[in-house]
């Protein structure tokens, strides 16, 4: 069968995906929206082949680690299941930034491999069908699949048809740069699914959390719609802080940040005070991440630079979605 390598880019979300209402078929409790960034890209190239007796999976040209490689067998079931076939894959995935760099990798991953192993079994699926295989694998790779400006919508239907990520606006329509700083280039202690179900069952702040979620992404879409930046930056800084603050109330409380994550927010609202456009955002991990105007990138790199227990630099700016390049 033929060999089929995609590209998908990670994103961020301004409007957090924090909490499921499925785990099995990561279903979130709320709705999200996020941007593509480039050139935090992930290369996926799919090739089923009847004389493999099981998947084969490489991350950057040697084997995957058995947890990685299990996940992506588990993944490429659901691809098998809908093309009736069994045949196993040999799978080779590639990221351009650095895996050990504390970036979450798992959105552009799947992403990616939605897009090869659909192809590679002979499937041809829409948009909204890729970006709903992609959130099986993880949930915040359905929003890798359109890039842009993408919004998750929850979804009501308990099979998660509607539970999938559309565009809202594409790359150059508006004037945003993130610039990420690796305050820790070490794994995470805690992996995404487990904090989501431990704050979603013990945090007092859930509930209202999901609540203002919903209000947030209103907000948030109807500012990308009128380029409010100011807007959007103040929402995307109220989701970051409202995920973090359900997520320390958690028991045990769940602590992301560490002292140059705290040190980087202070100086990104400094910035912003000395009449800078920058908002900050942050991940469940201690990473900082600036949301900026193109003229105030500079300044915005050049003070992450200097602050000390900042390893790392990204700047990126908005990209596309998933596809096909081989
Ligand atoms: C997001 N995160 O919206 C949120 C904000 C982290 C904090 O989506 O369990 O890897 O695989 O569905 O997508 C990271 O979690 O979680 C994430 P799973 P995922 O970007």
């Amino acid at each position: 069968m033929a060999r089929f390598t995609a590209r998908a880019l990670a994103n961020v979300a301004l409007v957090k995906y924090f909490g499921k209402r499925d785990t099995e078929l990561n279903l979130p409790a709320a709705g999200s929206l996020s941007i593509a960034l480039e050139p935090l890209a992930t290369t996926t190239t799919v090739e089923f082949d009847e004389a493999l007796p099981a998947d084969r999976v490489a991350l950057d040209d040697a084997p995957a680690p058995s947890e990685f490689a299990a996940r992506v067998s588990r993944f490429l079931d659901l691809v098998r299941d809908r093309a009736g076939t069994s045949l196993r894959a040999r799978v080779k995935t590639a990221n351009e930034f650095p895996t050990a760099a504390g970036l979450a990798s798992s959105a552009s991953g799947f992403a990616a491999l939605a897009v090869a192993a659909s192809g590679a079994a002979g499937l041809q699926l829409g948009d909204s069908e890729l970006s709903a295989l992609a959130r099986r694998g993880s949930g915040s790779a359905c929003r890798s699949i359109p890039g842009g400006v993408a919004v998750w919508e929850a979804g009501v239907d308990p099979d998660g048809h509607d539970s999938i990520a559309r565009r809202i606006a594409a790359p150059d329509e508006l004037d945003l740069r993130v610039v990420v700083g690796i305050a820790d280039a070490g794994p995470k202690p805690l992996g995404s699914t487990t904090s989501m179900e431990r704050v979603r069952r013990t945090s007092p702040y859930y509930r209202a959390w999901v609540e203002s979620t919903a209000s947030d992404l209103e907000v948030a879409a109807a500012a990308v719609a009128d380029r409010d930046y100011a807007r959007l930056g103040e929402v995307a800084e109220r989701s970051a802080l409202g995920m973090h603050a359900a997520a320390l109330a958690a028991r045990p409380g769940i602590l992301f940040w560490n002292g140059t994550t705290v040190a980087a927010l202070r100086c990104i609202r400094e910035l912003r005070a000395a009449g800078h456009g920058v908002w900050f955002t942050c991940d469940a991990g201690p990473q900082p991440k600036a949301l900026c105007r193109s003229a105030d990138e500079p300044a915005v790199a050049a003070a992450f630079e200097q602050l000390a227990g900042i390893e790392q630099v990204i700047r990126c700016r908005i990209g596309g979605g998933a596809t096909l390049i081989g």
